[in-house]
């Protein structure tokens, strides 16, 4: 998941499809602090259990 985080900060507010495809979690056709957000969410979920 930490790669993923990375993957969504270099692709923020990017619309390709590239960008989309790897790190659109909401799937509104753009990257940006919202999915951000849903990757910290999972990521936190997942070390805590
Ligand atoms: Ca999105």
């Amino acid at each position: 998941m930490y790669s993923d985080a990375v993957i969504v900060g270099s692709s923020l507010n990017k619309s390709t499809p590239e960008a989309l495809a790897a790190v659109d979690i909401n799937g509104d056709g753009a990257v940006n602090q919202a999915d951000l957000d849903l990757i910290e969410k999972n990521f936190l979920a997942q070390i805590a259990n």
